[in-house]
């Protein structure tokens, strides 16, 4: 299996080239849910430590249904499939210009959770123009085990998040520890309370918006993804969810750009544009860096062939 690993602020992505089972033809919702179904040791064994590496996205390159997509491409992390990812449509839009697959310019890639366009500045530079993102809740208050009531926001922005501005803990690296830990008991208490999307869609990831130690920046946000691990990038969309919540406050015109740091101190610039169903096009610029190509060998007599699954 060839793949070639980048990062994007940080949060690595690998992109496979090739050796990925077939998912079959039609909607790529449809590919997802099989490879999540079918496949849960394929790609989690290349996620995994030792192969792997905590925090990674994987990116499985598949036909698109619509043919003026330059590729297909189903996003995963060692716990989930997941709908679409900011962060490695970044890595992967680098991947694909180092291949010299792409160009600069404008490109369209689909994903299971809608098209969304890329637009390709230099070698490392990108502006993701995401699907149409919205704020679904406003004010929810969990009961969360251990920590009391935690208030925040419901929005999707292609996963779905529940964001709490301010947060209650300082988001500094110092704190990721405990920042993990509490993030963990709201994605839990979530699901437990029955509190998700429109139609029941779990939480899967959970934003505290905090203050930055940088001038320029407008935030500092905490990040946890479905496998645990804290998201080292901005998290794409996880910023647009949260820039749904912007605009459903009036705290952010369309047009209007702000930047937006992780915990680590990467950064994007963001911005959106209003949607067509209430919702925002969020615009995401970072940056992705190509670290390594590779062939992952998976050897029968490797005790740890499928990754350390504890
Ligand atoms: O950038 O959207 C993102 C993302 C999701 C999970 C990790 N990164």
């Amino acid at each position: 299996m060839h793949v070639i690993d980048s990062h994007t602020g940080g949060e690595p992505t690998r992109v496979i080239l090739s050796g990925a089972p077939d998912l079959g033809s039609g909607p790529l919702a449809d590919r997802a849910h099989r490879l999540a179904t079918h496949h849960e040791t394929f790609y989690r064994s290349i996620m995994l430590e030792p192969r792997g590496q905590p925090a990674m996205v994987g990116a499985f390159l598949v036909e698109p249904v619509d043919p003026t997509c330059v590729t297909g491409v189903i996003f995963f992390d060692v716990d989930a499939v997941l709908g679409m990812c900011g962060h490695g449509t970044i890595g992967l839009t680098v991947t694909l210009a180092h291949l010299g697959r792409i160009g600069a310019g404008q490109h369209r890639i689909e994903t299971p959770a809608g098209v969304v366009t890329v637009e390709l500045h230099d070698a490392n530079t990108v502006t993701v123009m995401n699907i149409e993102s919205r704020r679904v809740h406003h004010g929810v208050t969990l009961d969360v085990p251990g920590y009391g009531a935690v208030t925040g926001d419901v929005a999707y922005g292609g996963n779905w998040f529940f964001i709490v501005d301010p947060s209650p803990i300082p988001v500094v690296t110092d704190n990721i520890r405990e920042l993990s830990d509490m993030t963990v008991a709201i994605r839990k208490a979530s699901i437990t309370q029955g509190i998700g999307g429109e139609r029941g869609e779990p939480i899967d990831h959970v934003i505290f918006q905090g203050a930055s130690a940088k001038p320029d920046a407008y935030n500092r946000n905490f990040v946890l993804c479905p496998d645990d691990n804290y998201d080292r990038s901005p998290c794409g969309t996880g910023c647009s969810a949260w820039l749904a919540c912007l605009a459903a406050d009036g705290a952010l015109k369309p047009g209007e750009e702000i930047v937006q740091h992780s915990v680590i101190g990467s950064a994007y610039r963001l911005s959106y544009q209003p949607g067509v169903n209430g919702g925002v096009i969020p615009s995401i610029t970072g940056q992705a860096h190509v670290m390594a190509k590779a062939t992952l060998i998976f050897d029968e007599k490797d005790p740890f062939k499928t990754g350390i699954n504890l």
